[in-house]
């Protein structure tokens, strides 16, 4: 290449490009055109720049001079454009900072869980342990060690799900007692939380599953007394301070038997639907323990005397909580179990 030619390609790329620039709509069009012209490795006006050193040495000092001022030419017209095109191109549409998050879900304990928990503590305060047992059971822990006839209407094969001849899945939480007492000398006093399972139709009040909360106190001179200041002090701390009534009641495995309810919580005793006009809300069932039962576990029944109670945590949360049907506990849907996260 001559250095006239060098200087004719030069005022070309030069008109070219200009020309390119003023064309440009976009400020994406904008870099491919950029990029054509003064690309670093294809860019035109680039190209021509390294014919430099094939120009006869006296003229590469001139023909430098003209490129680099055509070069500094095209960038500014580049830039020129650039914020011309800017100005007229809408801002498009970027991270808006004033949405708010997503919320995520936080997580939360169920009801009944948290009602298991509440009542663990409390009788934690008062020296009660807690003890656990198998969910599949044999007969005899179930039934036959409480003082249940054989023929008893509960050992029903339409009543209990039976897993063998002689194993089923506990009915109560009461097998854990027996075991206890087996195990370990008095003074007891347990606390025995766990799922039961009966073949119940499942409906607005009746669940397959269901938890159970059960506790059970011997030692000697254990009397009727324990059990109601006991079970009155229990009620007061879960419900706040309220009145307790015993009635007479019937278990195979405690003589004598009583229910014990609370004021109900809807109406504070004045008489609602929710207690069927009766102002009081049945919470637990209770009794001395049967001589028959603490002899079947090995216990002597001369020396000892005992008293146990039953309750499910699911009635004392759908009571607690206002919930109206079995079923929202569960059916773990997430919208009824996020109102309980705290
Ligand atoms: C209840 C009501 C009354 C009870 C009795 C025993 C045992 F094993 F000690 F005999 N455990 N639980 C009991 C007594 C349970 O549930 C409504």
């Amino acid at each position: 290449m001559t250095t006239q030619e060098f200087f004719e390609a030069l005022q070309r790329a030069h008109v070219e490009g200009s020309a390119r620039i003023s064309a440009a709509a976009t400020p994406l069009e904008l870099t491919d055109v950029r990029n054509a012209l003064i690309g670093r490795k294809n860019g035109s006006l680039s190209q021509l720049m390294r014919e430099l050193p094939s120009l006869p040495e006296a003229d590469r000092r001139e023909a430098g001079a003209r490129a680099n001022s055509a070069r500094v030419a095209i960038e500014e017209e580049l830039e020129t454009r650039k914020v011309s095109l800017d100005a007229d191109t809408p801002p498009q549409p970027t991270l808006d900072l004033s949405m708010p998050g997503r919320q995520s879900w936080r997580g939360a304990k169920h009801p009944v869980t948290l009602i298991i928990e509440e009542i663990e503590g409390i009788f934690r305060d008062i020296g009660f342990t807690i003890a656990l047992g198998p969910e599949a059971e044999l007969e005899w822990y179930n039934f036959g060690a409480l003082n249940f006839p054989a023929d008893h209407p509960a050992m029903d094969m339409h009543d209990t799900l039976y897993l063998g001849k002689e194993v089923l899945l506990r009915t109560h939480t009461s097998p854990v007692q027996v075991r206890t007492l087996q195990s370990y000398p008095p003074p007891i006093r347990i606390l025995a939380p766990g799922n039961v399972y009966r073949r119940d139709f499942f409906d607005a009040s009746h669940a397959p599953m269901f938890s159970q909360i059960e506790g059970l106190a011997v030692d000697e001179g254990v009397s009727f007394v324990d059990l109601k200041a006991t079970l009155s002090y229990f009620a007061n701390r879960l419900f706040g301070k309220t009145k307790t009534r015993f009635r007479p009641s019937y278990f195979p495995f405690t003589e004598p038997s009583a229910e014990m309810d609370v004021e109900c919580q809807l109406c504070s005793g004045r008489g609602c639907s929710g207690c069927k006009g009766t102002g009081w809300m049945e919470i637990l069932g209770s009794g001395m323990v049967h001589p028959a039962v603490l002899q079947s576990a090995g216990v002597d029944a001369e020396r000892y005397t005992g008293w146990a109670f039953g309750m499910g945590p699911g009635r004392m949360a759908m009571l607690r909580y206002g919930i109206p049907n079995i079923r929202l506990l569960y059916d773990s849907d997430v919208r009824f179990l996020e109102q309980f996260a705290r």
